[in-house]
């Protein structure tokens, strides 16, 4: 149930009594962003349980002390081990590089912690195999998974789904999916483990490329089954960062090879027959955080842009063509997903919202015994969409991708 227009945040239930008392493992800036949604969410929706911001674990004791303070978490630990083994935490929320998902993923399935894993899920397919097999046996047991694809609870994607299931645009022919950034166009923008395959699995490609992936397949519903790509390395060395430097460091002294992809585009094949064409990459100058998705049908057309995230365009090919065209739809509507909650018509949300609908979202599916989606297996597919690209590039032939 979600508030009324003209009582943001108000609520129908009372404060539950029942806690969730939940571990963070890493804490830059997708830690800050999940910080902000378990913070924010029970006090904008009506939760089941009350999710307890209890401990956040780094290495460096200074820093995930000063995390711990300037976030909101009530104890630290140094390492993800002690976190993993304390019998006052439910949820592991893994907010690290994808070279240490794995291992603390299913560390915290088998002490029997639900989990919320960043994307992509793993560096390899061999790693996200492993992890939904331990997902799905944890979940024999009422231990739930999430893997964290935000995008899909921006309201505007949602409604997209909506529409897409509900035939207003009838046979899907072309998916068109890109996800445009340029924050390292710059040659002196130093190296970053984003940059390090050991650490990233790949650049682009699975960094934000496995967004547009898996915005394709929850709109449309639809799977990828076959992919011809190319790869490209731009810039293949870059200074070294400052020991301090994050997304945008600051250059130190001495220079790095880049191991990873600059870019990545590919052409795809869907289960039903429909045409994707996909781009993801880090130098499209002037694009800051651009994920473009346009959906074609027999009937009508879908066309979202993040940089302008509370609109979806929306084209019904079944109007009077005399006044037919993409219309502007302002996804701020009570009736839209999840826009009830916040704020009267018109007032837009942001970016950490997806990451607050991602908890509403989890946290009711703990409570309900039900699996949160995108589950493991939602990641493991992306991840193995991922990795045909990676083949068909390295080997200039398509790909199939197995079931
Ligand atoms: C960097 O490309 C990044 O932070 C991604 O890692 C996130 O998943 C995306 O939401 C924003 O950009």
């Amino acid at each position: 149930m979600t508030a009324t227009p003209d009582s943001p945040g108000a609520r129908a239930g009372t404060a539950p009594d029942a806690e969730l008392s939940v571990g963070m493992v890493g804490y830059a800036f997708m830690g800050a962003a999940h910080s902000q949604a378990w913070r924010t969410a029970p006090r904008f929706f009506d939760l089941p349980l009350r999710p307890r911001m209890s401990a956040v674990a780094g290495r460096d004791p200074q820093g995930v002390k000063a995390a711990a303070d300037r976030l909101g978490w009530d104890s630290v630990e140094t390492s993800w081990q002690a976190l993993v083994a304390r019998d006052d935490i439910d949820l592991v929320d893994v907010c690290t590089p994808g070279h240490t998902h794995a291992e603390i993923v299913i560390a915290a399935l088998e002490a029997g912690k639900h989990v919320l894993c960043e994307k992509p899920l793993a560096n390899s397919v061999e790693e996200a195999e492993a992890m939904t097999r331990a997902a799905e046996r944890a979940a024999a047991s009422g231990v739930r998974s999430m893997v964290g694809f935000t995008y899909r609870r921006v309201p505007a994607i949602s409604l997209a789904r909506q529409l897409i299931a509900e035939g207003r645009l009838g046979t899907i022919h072309h998916v068109r999916g890109q996800y445009l950034q340029d924050w390292i166009v710059d040659p002196d923008a130093p190296l970053s483990w984003r940059l390090e395959k050991d650490k990233a699995g790949s650049g682009s490609l699975g960094d934000i490329g496995a967004h547009v992936i898996d915005i394709a397949q929850f709109i449309t519903g639809d799977t990828i089954t076959r992919v011809s790509g190319r790869l490209r390395t731009f810039v293949d060395e870059r200074p070294l960062p400052s020991e301090h430097s994050g997304l945008s460091g600051t250059a130190g002294s001495g220079r790095g090879k880049v191991t990873v992809d600059d870019a990545a585009t590919f052409l795809a094949d869907f289960g039903s027959g429909a045409m994707g064409v996909f781009e993801a990459t880090r130098f499209a100058s002037g694009r800051k955080n651009a994920i473009r998705i346009e959906v074609n049908g027999s009937l009508g057309s879908i066309a979202f842009d993040f940089e302008d995230m509370n609109v979806l365009h929306f084209f019904d090919g079944t109007e009077d063509a005399r006044t037919a065209g993409f219309r502007r739809i302002l996804v701020t509507e009570p009736q839209h997903p999840y826009v009830g909650a916040w704020w009267p018509a018109g007032h837009v949300i942001g970016y950490e919202h997806g990451f607050i609908h991602q908890v509403v979202d989890l946290v009711r599916d703990i409570a309900a015994g039900s699996d949160p989606t995108p589950t493991f297996a939602d990641g493991l597919q992306v991840q193995r969409v991922l990795a045909a690209v990676e083949t068909s590039s390295d080997t200039n032939s398509w790909q199939e991708i197995p079931t």
